[in-house]
Parts: C-alpha cells; structure tokens; sequence
C-alpha cells in the first residue's frame, strides 16, 4: 500500500498566539509545517519552543525560515523552495490600540504584506500547477460600529487603522478568488484568547495582574473602557476552523466566534473571583488606553461555519478564564521565587497594552 503524501504547510505568523496552537493541531495531523520568523535581536519563539528542537539533535516536522510581510521576493522565494499544500496568513501588527500610533506601518503589513503573500500565491499557483490552498486571518474588527449579532452578511464598518486594513486584505482575497479561481478562503475570527495570548491584550493583561497582585507582585491594574463587549473564545478552537476551511471542497467567506458577549468589567469580575482578588480596590482607569474610536460590541453569529464546516466550539467561556488564571497564577509564582532569590523581575504592561 503506498502511503499519502505528507501535506505541507506555510504559516506567516507562526511566533503568534495562533501559529503555535495552528502549529500543533497540523503537526498532529501528519504535516510538515514550516513557519515564518522575523530577525529579531531576542528571541522570539517562546510560543514554539515546546514543539521546535535543533535540527542537527531530533527530527520534529517543523522548518522556520526568515522572512517578512514587507518583503516580497521572500515570500515568492518560500513558496517556491517550500512548495506547500496550503498557506496561512496569520501574519500581523494586531494590537487595535498600537494600529492608531502606527497606521502607515499597520498598512504595510496587515493590508499591503497581505497583498505581497496572495501574489506570491498567485504565481506560485500558476507555475507549480498545483492548486494550493490559502487562508487569510480576518477579523470581527472589520464589522466595527455595525450592531451585533454580525454575520457575513453584515456591512464592515472599521473603526481603527488596523480593522481599515484588515477589511483590504479581505477583499484583496475576494477579488483574487474570483479573478483568478484560486482557493481563498477569508476567516472572520471574533475575539480568542488563551494561556499563549500576547501580554498587551486585555484579558491576559487581566490576568497576569490578577496574578502578580494576588501575591504582592503589583499593586495596581490600569485599563481603559471597561464597558466594551466582545465574544471571546478559546484559539484552540479557533485555529481547528481555519485548518477546517481549507479542508472544505469550496472555498469561501466565514465568520467564527462562540456568540457569546461579556464586557471587559464582566471578564474581570470572573477571572477576579478565581484568582481571589477585589479587583474593585486595584483597578484604575488611565486614559491611555482608551481608544479614539472604539468597538462597542461583538457578538458573531457563525451558522455558516456550523453548517458548512461542521464546527463547533468546545472550550467554554468559564473554562477559557480558568485556564489563563491558573496558568498567569503560576507564572507569577515563578516570578515570586526569582524575586525571593533576589533577581530583579520586570514590570508587565506595554505603553499602549
Ligand atoms: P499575534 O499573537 O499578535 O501574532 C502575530 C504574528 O504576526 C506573530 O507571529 C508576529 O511575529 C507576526 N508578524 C508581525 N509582523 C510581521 C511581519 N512584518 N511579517 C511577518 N510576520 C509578522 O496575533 P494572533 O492573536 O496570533 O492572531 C493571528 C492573526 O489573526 C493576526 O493576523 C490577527 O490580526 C488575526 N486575528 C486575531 C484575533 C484574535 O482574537 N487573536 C481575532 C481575529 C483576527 P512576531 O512574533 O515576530 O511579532
Ligand atoms: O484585548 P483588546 O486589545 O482586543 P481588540 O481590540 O478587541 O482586538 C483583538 O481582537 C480582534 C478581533 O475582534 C483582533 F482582530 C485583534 O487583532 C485583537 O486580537 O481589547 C478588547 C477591548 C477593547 O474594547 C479595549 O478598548 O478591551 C478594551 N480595553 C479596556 N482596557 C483594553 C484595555 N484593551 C487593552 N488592550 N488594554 C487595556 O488596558
């Protein structure tokens, strides 16, 4: 019997919150994954370590290569030298805040980098003669100030630099699906979060505060409007949807997300009584962190994906929040052991987390 050939897949953005959950589900599924990392003076592939070994000590089927949204012969150089089976395009400058501080550079990457990754696609399509699959990282910020529940159907209405550009990548995508006939399937992922969420997002920054309060770590947690509403899911589930888009025999446009919506102040009521903290005695608002246009509220309504792909979420909201305070408990209890030691620990928190 001769065996399948292993699937190969790109990821842009692998260093991320979803390119190492990603990582793991398509390695569980018997590909090869390569991944692409920017040159960075730090490391930046603590999300990776767990699955990446060197090389010239253990075979593990995950390749990184450099290289970058802003760089497009790169990207034609990887789809040729890799030629893989299906291509994600997690890549991003994806903090909202951050986007409104650097929109030219926002641009570059999350609209124009998407741009440089599907013409790469493009001719790698048409000269491989393989039909490759691509899947493109949209997000609820594209819907905006359009009133919940949204759906595909709903018009974006993008309230920041970065919900702008990701609303060109998204038809950059459309209109190379049907100008060309190639598979590009648009994911339109409501919030998810998880243990491996960047620090400078606002339920991790929770609770790595809850955590580092809790044992006399920080004193206070500093935020911004407590009233926005999200639907929050779990980034495992959410990178199952992406690998299962690309699975299905069309390609097309879906939203993903729980339908779910919590406030800021209700997430942190939650995560608060886990951990054992009165938020109410440590929270302060600093106007930094408030954006100047903000999304009041997303609730996704993804039928589509339940009916078409068949998925499903499977870690509830509850659970979401109890794992990323247990895991942000645990972090600050190895902080407070460094400090105990006399190591000097650095204070979290960015200048626009
Ligand atoms: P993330 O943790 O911020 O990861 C972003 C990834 O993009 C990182 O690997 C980052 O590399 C990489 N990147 C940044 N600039 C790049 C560049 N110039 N060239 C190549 N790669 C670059 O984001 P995430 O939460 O995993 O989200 C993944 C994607 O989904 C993003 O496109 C995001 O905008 C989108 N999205 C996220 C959510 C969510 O709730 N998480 C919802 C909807 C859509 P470094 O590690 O080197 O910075
Ligand atoms: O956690 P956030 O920064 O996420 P945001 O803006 O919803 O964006 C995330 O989800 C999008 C999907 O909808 C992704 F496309 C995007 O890449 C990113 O992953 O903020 C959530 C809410 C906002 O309304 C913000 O104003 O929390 C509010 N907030 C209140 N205080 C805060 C803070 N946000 C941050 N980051 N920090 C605060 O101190």
């Amino acid at each position: 019997m001769t065996e399948a050939p292993t699937k190969k897949a790109l990821i842009c953005g692998i260093t991320g919150q979803d390119g190492s959950y990603l990582t793991e589900l398509l390695i569980s599924k018997g590909y090869e994954v390569h991944g692409v990392i920017r040159r960075t003076s730090t490391f930046n592939t603590d999300r990776l370590d767990h699955i990446y070994s060197d090389p010239h000590e253990k075979r593990v089927p995950l390749q990184l290569h450099f290289g970058d949204l802003a760089n497009a012969a790169r990207l034609r150089h990887l789809m040729e030298l890799i030629q893989p089976d299906e291509i994600y395009n997690l890549g991003a400058q994806s903090h909202v805040r951050v986007s409104f501080d650097q929109a030219e550079y926002t641009a570059d990457i999350v609209a124009t980098g998407a741009l440089r990754l599907l013409e790469a696609f493009r001719d790698y399509a048409r000269e491989s003669g393989k039909q490759p699959r691509y899947y493109q990282a949209g997000s609820s910020e594209m819907f905006g100030a359009s009133a919940p529940p949204q759906n595909e159907a709903t018009p974006f209405y993008p309230r920041s630099p970065y919900a702008v550009s990701k609303v060109a990548a998204h038809w950059y995508g459309v209109n190379q699906r049907e100008a060309y006939g190639l598979f590009i399937s648009n994911g339109i992922l409501f919030n998810h979060e998880s243990p491996r969420r960047g620090e400078t997002f606002v339920t991790r920054k929770i609770t790595r505060a809850l955590g580092r309060i809790k044992l006399g770590l920080q004193e206070k947690l500093y935020l911004g409007n407590l009233d926005a509403r999200r639907d929050w899911g779990h980034a495992a589930d959410y990178v199952r949807a992406m690998w299962m888009m690309l699975q299905h025999s069309e390609a097309g446009d879906f939203v993903v997300a729980t339908g779910g919506n919590y406030s800021v102040r209700e997430f942190l009521e939650l995560a608060a009584s886990y951990a054992g903290v009165d938020w109410e005695k440590c929270v302060e608002k600093d106007a930094r962190y408030f954006r100047p246009t903000e999304v009041d509220s997303l609730q996704g309504d993804s039928s589509k994906a339940r009916r078409v792909l068949g998925w499903e979420p499977e870690i509830s909201f509850d659970e979401l929040v109890r794992s990323m305070v247990d895991h942000d408990m645990e972090l600050a209890q190895q902080e407070l052991t460094l400090v105990r030691a006399g190591h000097k620990v650095a204070p979290r928190g960015g200048a626009h987390g």
